[in-house]
């Protein structure tokens, strides 16, 4: 087999995309001279207009970034008790639940989508019960339907972490538009980013709460500002969840940029299955019919005993090679210290989740990987394994 070199440059899993340097500078102007640089400034107000249309939600507010976006999304929805979520996943999700003095309740998950397995929810609910929050891993959207109806059935509430979800939609119905509310993610590791940043859509859940007169939105707003709600008034106790004008004015330069970006990786994405289809071992997801997906990560699954290889020593040689893959998710929500004495952290209860976390390794992919680039970190891999 031909020797390949390692790249003369660290390859990472994603680089962000950046607005023209000029274009910044211009809008760096515009700031300059309003002097507003934060709190409900003009340039929020603008992006908030052109992500309700982008995202096809009629309700959104911006935040500072994606975990106090989840944390005020808990506090909207008046959560108390437990929460069922997914522990295949980012830190973030569990950790906006402990925050809110939330107790995370871990329910395992499918084998192919990665997402949280409905047929294992409601084994998982009790008198303390309020809501649920799986997360549309990857991007790949959740059973929102059969999530739905158990929640109905219950009583709870739905909080979607769309997180990677940016764009995605079902059968030509946004992801933002299932559940109570939806988080996305705007950290600058994201297909769209605003540098750090993330939103609430209320899908159509925007109604007022007859104690307080205030729709979802009103009150995001209040709550990302101190929970102040009139020149003399603090209506509740909030926190300081605001996106600044920068953010803001980088969010306005990206969202354009965002379809070429997802259609690039597309490629990429379409490059990475043909040259890894037939290696014994490794698997990874396709496209699903009616799913419009966003090709946030490329993932790859390594069964060491077929593979010849484990995951973590495959990660370890793409290092090698100046290959910077990442573990997500790795170690599962469930196995961090300050959850592990949960009963629903037993490893006995996430099968799935375990033995998926074991394999997953996300490949790089980003919008200015050239195509040669795949090509050659497939050829590495295939070198790897011998
Ligand atoms: N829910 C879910 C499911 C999430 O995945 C996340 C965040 C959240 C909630 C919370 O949302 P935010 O509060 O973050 O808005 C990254 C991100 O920090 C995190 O936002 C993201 N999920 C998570 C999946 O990934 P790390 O620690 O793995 O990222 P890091 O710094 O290793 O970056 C990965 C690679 O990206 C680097 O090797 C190089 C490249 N990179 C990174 C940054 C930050 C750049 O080229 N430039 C950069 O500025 O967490």
């Amino acid at each position: 087999m031909k020797c390949i070199e390692p790249f003369t440059q660290p390859v990472y899993i994603t680089q962000p995309v950046l607005p023209d340097a000029n274009d910044v500078y211009m809008k760096i102007l515009e700031i300059w001279e309003s002097r507003q640089l934060t709190n409900n400034g003009r340039m929020v107000g603008q992006l908030e207009e052109m992500l309700s249309r982008y995202l096809k939600v009629e309700h959104l507010s911006v935040f500072s970034n994606g975990t106090v976006a989840l944390q005020i999304a808990c506090r909207l929805l008046r959560l108390s008790g437990e929460v069922v979520t997914t522990p295949f996943t980012f830190a973030a999700t569990a950790h906006s639940l402990e925050w809110s003095n939330l107790t995370p309740v871990f329910c395992d998950i499918e084998e192919t989508s990665m997402n949280i397995d409905p047929r294992k929810i409601e084994q998982l609910i009790t008198h303390r019960t309020t809501a649920v929050l799986p997360v549309h891993v990857f991007g790949y959207p959740c059973d929102v339907k059969t999530i739905g109806n158990i929640a109905e059935k219950y009583g709870l509430k739905i909080i979607y972490d769309a997180a990677h979800a940016f764009g995605v939609e079902i059968d030509r119905i946004p992801i933002g538009a299932f559940g109570d509310i939806s988080m996305f993610s705007f950290h600058a590791t994201k297909i769209y980013h605003t540098l750090e940043g993330g939103a609430l859509a209320f899908g159509n859940n925007n109604y007022k709460n007859k104690a307080t007169g205030l729709c979802m939105k009103n009150r995001a707003d209040i709550l990302r500002n101190f929970g102040i709600s009139g020149e003399d008034v603090v209506a509740e106790p909030g926190t300081n969840g605001k996106m600044n004008e920068l953010q803001a004015a980088i969010g306005i330069l990206l969202l354009d940029k965002v379809d070429a970006e997802i259609a690039k990786r597309k490629e990429l994405t379409c490059l990475y299955r043909n040259f890894l289809q037939d290696l014994p071992g490794l698997t990874f997801n396709t496209d699903i019919e009616g799913i419009k997906y966003n090709y946030p990560y490329f993932i790859i699954r390594v069964d060491d005993k077929v593979f010849g290889v484990t995951r973590d020593e495959l990660y370890r040689k793409l290092k090698e090679y100046n290959i910077f893959a990442k573990k997500y998710f790795y170690p599962l929500c469930s196995d961090f210290a300050c959850y592990r004495h949960l009963p629903s952290a037993a490893a006995h209860n996430l099968p799935v989740a375990a033995k998926v976390a074991r394999q997953v390794l996300a490949l790089p992919l980003h919008g200015s990987l050239a195509n040669e680039c795949v090509e050659k970190i497939c050829g590495i891999i295939r070198m790897i394994r011998g």
